[in-house]
């Protein structure tokens, strides 16, 4: 392999296309919201792809709205190595999460472009759709199509709570692209992303060599009671679903508790109905995402989901329905890549720390159709999903350059 040029990435330049990227969606408390496929979203993607052309690349838009802006390199026939991450944001997201992934790949082109650096391999920057599954469930839907592990068809008619479809909104912001979603080769896939958890922080560590993810397990519960009046049903009499909902999301919390050090469950949508002050709840709906690295502990988890809701409800004269959204086993990544993100971490001047993701990413689908590795960098405190999430100029320029240096062990022959 030919030696590597010593070059690395604009730290200014990185930083101030991600406070560029801010503006959109930008939120009150200095966070960001870009719903998948929603008017901020069509804006960020649109002054990414801009962004893009700028610098000299191609981009093509598949079928999910995923985004490929591609760098030539000197052997068109090579497959890409290709980075990426994704732009839509939580409702009260940060400025960081999926975006810095995104950028980072646009910094890695920018830095070639600067010095005029050919590449053997052609070099591609994605956004991938509907990461965050926030609006559309489930998550990392678009890189699972193109994984193989949804349907185009299914995912163009998940809806969000107004009824609207994922196809319908790719149509109306202009995203519904022509290529095939799925069936292009990677020669590799890297993501650039912030841990969203304490880890790196704790240890002062700067690049996070990511190794793998854990399992996850979304679900969908509707608990049904009887709705009455709430001043003249006396108490033995009653069937308060919202009585049986709090019993099991107890119960949920202490799953995870119970599968301590690493089990974590979240109820995090609820909706009650009807939603008056003086009627006794009839029907509850609650989501539930569960999650650990381990997939037999995920399964005892599901398990004791199921029990408790029988349980409770069987004790209340409730019914419900429990239904799974999404089940994704715990990843490993490619070893080979992996080793790749080590060895580029070594030579930039870090002692890269091993880590498995707590976080869902869209490497872990595409770690099924190509050799995928991760680099993580710290974030204030570990927290993510919040508009206070934060990250400094240094390590996310130092998270980048090892990116560029995963790619080009990659893309150079
Ligand atoms: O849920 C996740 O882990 C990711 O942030 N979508
Ligand atoms: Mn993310
Ligand atoms: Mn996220």
């Amino acid at each position: 392999m030919a030696s590597l040029p010593n070059i690395k990435v604009n730290k200014e330049r990185l930083w101030q296309s991600l406070m560029d990227m801010a503006r959109i969606g930008a939120t009150a408390k200095g966070g960001s919201c870009r719903l998948a496929l929603s008017d901020e979203d069509k804006a960020g993607r649109d002054l990414f792809v801009q962004w893009c052309k700028d610098a000299g690349c191609t981009v093509e838009i598949d079928r999910l709205g995923n985004i490929f802006a591609r760098r030539p390199g000197r052997d068109p026939k090579m497959d890409p190595v290709v980075t990426g991450s994704h732009l839509d944001t939580q409702p009260t997201g940060g400025k960081f999460d999926g975006v810095y992934g995104v950028l980072a790949g646009l910094e890695v082109i920018r830095t070639l472009n600067d010095h005029g650096y050919e590449t053997d391999a052609p070099v591609e920057v994605t956004v991938w759709t509907n990461e965050e599954g926030s609006r559309f469930a489930p998550s990392m839907i678009a890189s699972g199509v193109f994984a193989g592990a949804y349907g185009e068809d299914y995912a163009h008619a998940i809806k969000d709570v107004q009824g609207k479809t994922m196809g319908e909104e790719l149509k109306r912001i202009g995203y519904l692209g022509d290529r095939p979603c799925g069936g292009q080769k990677f020669r590799a896939f890297f993501e650039a992303h912030i841990e969203q958890g304490p880890i790196l922080e704790a240890q002062k560590r700067t690049i996070g060599v990511v190794t793998g993810a854990q399992g996850l397990r979304w679900f969908d519960v509707t608990i049904t009671g009887q709705e009455a009046h709430a001043g003249s049903t006396p108490m033995p009499r009653r069937r308060d679903a919202l009585v049986g909902a709090t019993k099991v999301i107890d119960r949920i919390n202490a799953i995870a508790l119970a599968n301590a050090p690493y089990g974590v469950s979240t109820v995090g949508v609820m909706r009650v109905l009807p939603a008056s002050r003086n009627t006794i709840p009839g029907s509850v709906y609650f989501s539930v995402d569960m999650r650990h690295p381990d997939d037999a502990a995920l399964t005892r988890m599901h398990a004791a989901l199921k029990a408790s809701l029988a349980t409770v409800c069987g004790e209340l004269g409730l019914s419900h329905e429990l239904t799974e959204v999404a089940y994704t086993k715990p990843v490993v990544f490619d070893p080979e890549c992996v080793s790749t993100v080590r060895a580029a971490a070594k030579d930039c001047g870090f002692d890269g720390l091993d880590i498995i993701s707590g976080a869902g990413h869209d490497a872990c689908y595409i770690n099924r159709v190509a050799p995928t590795g991760m680099i993580f960098v710290p974030c204030a405190d570990g927290i993510s999903h919040n508009e206070i999430e934060s990250a400094t100029p240094e390590d996310l320029a130092a998270g980048c350059d090892v990116l560029l240096r995963a790619m080009l062990g990659r893309a150079v022959l």
